[in-house]
């Protein structure tokens, strides 16, 4: 079995190049919810979508979220109610764009959990309902909320409104992970971490996506135990972030934004980096913050980079191939 934690984007691709080398059904996938939200009533988890979605091969190309071909009818007609909604409502916001087919999702998410089921099991319904076939397991299923203090004005916002109402075009202070106190990593995540013969660290941003996950009691201790078979692919390439602003946020919150800064974040818990060669040079600094680096082209641009990809990260992490 392959354990990946991850992220949105860059962890479903990476998931897909997992499927082109791997049986997509020896592939569990452990994934942040610390970016989920409730917009007009509906529990929204993106990263479970995303991911969902690309391994359904359902996923909009473009956007990297949200469904293919997507029409935008609800969300056009909520603007009739901007006339009378009063000042400071809540009600009918745009700035969270839910497509028509993907409300779906939402309201059958939010319908399974008023019934009282878990997101473990919500989750495993919707991926059985998209086909699809690697086990995809929130890492909890008690909320638990990624809260952005923002450096100009020191106010504090929830991730969806730092990321897609404020475009990430913001500087960082601090980031903190609100309920991951009490919240647990579900069982299913804490027997994959602890099982897998391969633990991979997707490329995900590490402050936001793949450190919600590290906030829950246990999963540093379970990932340090067995550091030896766990695999970090660096979201940072050449000194840039494949998607989103890692690169920004590394910097926003004290660490260098290249391979060096994601190693120190990852010393503890994973014993080798996966590069991309445009970060060769950095090689001496990553061994001198802990870690053993790999290279390989790491940017999955085509079906043959993303496949070399995934066989050398889990190679990397000791399991034969
Ligand atoms: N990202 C955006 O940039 N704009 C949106 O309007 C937006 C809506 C949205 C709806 C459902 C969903 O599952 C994801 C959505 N995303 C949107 C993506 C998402 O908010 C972010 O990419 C992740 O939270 C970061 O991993």
């Amino acid at each position: 079995m392959i354990s990946v934690l991850c992220g949105g984007v860059g962890a479903a691709r990476f998931l897909r190049a997992l499927a082109l080398v791997f049986d997509p059904g020896d592939t569990e996938a452990v994934i942040n919810t610390g970016d989920d939200t409730v917009m007009h009533g509906l529990t929204i988890c993106p990263d479970l979508d995303t991911i969902t979605y690309t391994l359904a091969d359902e996923i909009d190309p473009v956007r990297g979220w949200g469904l293919a071909g997507e029409s935008w009818n609800a969300m056009a007609a909520l603007g009739r109610f901007d006339s009378v909604k009063p000042s400071g409502s809540g009600a009918a916001l745009t700035w969270f764009n839910l497509g028509d087919r993907d409300l779906a999702t939402h309201m059958y998410r939010t319908a399974r959990l008023a019934e009282g089921a878990s997101l473990s099991v919500t989750s495993g319904e919707i991926a059985q309902a998209f086909g699809v076939v690697q086990r995809l397991l929130p890492m909890s299923d008690q909320p638990v909320s990624t809260m952005v203090t923002l450096a100009a004005d020191h106010a504090e916002v929830s991730f969806q409104e730092y990321f897609v109402k404020r475009q990430h075009a913001v500087a960082v202070e601090t980031v903190r992970f609100r309920g991951a106190e009490t919240a647990r990593l579900t069982e299913q995540a804490a027997h994959s971490l602890r099982t897998a013969t391969v633990v991979v660290i997707a490329p995900s941003n590490p402050l936001v996506s793949i450190a919600p996950i590290r906030s829950l009691a246990g999963v540093d201790q379970i990932l340090a135990d067995r550091r030896s078979s766990v695999v970090a692919i660096s979201p940072i390439v050449g000194g840039a972030a494949l998607k989103g602003p890692a690169d920004r946020m590394l910097t926003e919150l004290g660490y260098e934004p290249t391979v060096v800064g994601v190693a120190t974040l990852y010393a503890s818990v994973a014993e080798a980096l996966v590069i991309d060669p445009l970060d060769a040079h950095l090689a001496p600094d990553i061994v001198r913050a802990g870690m053993r680096p790999v290279i390989v082209p790491s940017v999955m641009s085509s079906p043959a980079i993303s496949a070399q990809l995934a066989r050398v990260a889990v190679a990397a992490g000791g399991m034969s191939i």
